[in-house]
């Protein structure tokens, strides 16, 4: 892509393990994101130089630390991985959360006029909470690859009723995910607490003047082109770097324009722009955008990388491979996982956590 100033460091957190205070040298673990449950025993430290990876080296976490004592871009990096994240709109993050996906659109709900449409969507809401969900993501416009965009007033008409049918009756957190500044502020206004942006408040100026004087979550997520083209020919020199400089720059810009980093939250954008190998090395290398000292959201749900690799043609036939895609994000901690299936998700996490721990 664009040519890159200097060499970059990146820090990997990997052979992750979820540690017990007898552990020997349980202290020089790293700690991903003040978690108590999750930490690194190595990390892999990654070294570009302008487009390419110039060195790879697998470090023991004492040996980094060492490193680290006389390197301040490493002890940077790690004082990012390791801080705590704070609670986003008062959900603390010391666990993988779920973001249940409530799609308002009218192949998602297409059962008559917008009454029945808005009541579908809350029942199916309020079921995603009662199947664990601790966010709700209300859309009205579809991202899916070769989506046509809607008029802000046929999307204020669809998750209006929706955000002000559900505030005050759920206590999970409502997330509106629009690109569209004036569909943020409605929603806002009617009950949403957090904005969910594929476009990362790049879609209009006016996006990230919402943002900042409201005191929301935003979430960023990268996106390589428009919905309507994005899986043409996707490119990258180096797909994890170049979405993880992306995201820094995007957060440095919302730092700018006055948005705290305590509220920002990234997302690596699975299936926007990317192909199959792409999505791949995105889900292996996750861990690695911890340096950047902000909550991670993954949302590989029913997406058609998964039948891709599972020969499944529906999107319902696609559970099993996002239960998987899931427990690989918590497995490398990713905070908040946005899934449609969200009873069946919180039954795998639950056993997976019990299996890590030995315990219930
Ligand atoms: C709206 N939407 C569809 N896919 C998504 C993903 O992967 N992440 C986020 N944040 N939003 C998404």
């Amino acid at each position: 892509m664009s040519p890159k100033a200097g060499p970059r460091t990146y820090l990997r957190p990997t052979a992750m393990l979820a540690p017990t205070a007898s552990l020997a040298a349980v202290e020089r673990l790293v700690r991903i994101a003040g978690r108590e449950d999750l930490a690194s025993s190595a990390v892999e430290l990654i070294v570009r130089e302008g487009d390419v990876r110039t060195s790879v080296d697998l470090l023991q976490t004492s040996a980094l630390r060492a490193k680290a004592e006389t390197d301040p871009v490493l002890a940077d990096l790690l004082e990012m991985i390791e801080a705590p994240r704070p609670p986003l709109a008062g959900l603390t993050l010391d666990r993988p959360r779920l973001m249940g996906i409530v799609n308002v659109t009218p192949d998602s709900f297409s059962d008559g006029g917008a009454f029945s449409s808005a009541q579908a969507a809350i029942d199916h809401a309020l079921q995603l909470e009662a199947g664990g969900a601790d966010i709700l993501d209300i859309g009205g416009e579809s991202t899916r690859p070769g989506a046509e965009p809607v008029s802000i007033e046929d999307e204020l008409r669809r998750v209006l009723p929706v955000i002000e049918g559900l505030a005050g009756r759920t206590k999970a957190l409502i997330s509106i995910d629009t690109r569209k500044a004036d569909v943020m502020r409605r929603a806002l206004a009617a009950g949403a607490h957090m904005i969910n942006d594929v476009a990362a408040l790049t879609y209009e100026p006016a996006c990230m003047e919402v943002a900042a004087v409201s005191d929301a979550p935003v979430i960023l997520m990268h996106a390589q082109g428009d919905p309507r083209t994005m899986q043409a020919a996707p490119y990258y020199d180096d797909c994890l770097l170049d979405v993880c400089d992306w995201l820094e720059a995007r957060i440095t810009a919302c730092e700018a324009a006055g948005i705290a980093r305590s509220r920002l939250v990234i997302d690596p954008g699975i299936g926007f722009g990317k192909n199959l190998a792409h999505n791949l090395e995105l889900l292996t290398g996750l861990s690695l955008l911890h340096g950047l000292g902000v909550p991670l959201l993954l949302g590989a749900s029913r997406k058609s990388f998964i039948g891709m690799l599972s020969g499944v043609k529906t999107a319902r036939e696609r559970v099993p491979g996002s239960i998987a895609a899931a427990l690989q994000g918590a497995a490398q901690g990713v905070q908040i996982l946005r899934v449609h299936d969200v009873a069946e998700t919180r039954q795998a996490l639950t056993v997976w956590e019990a299996m890590r721990h030995g315990a219930a």
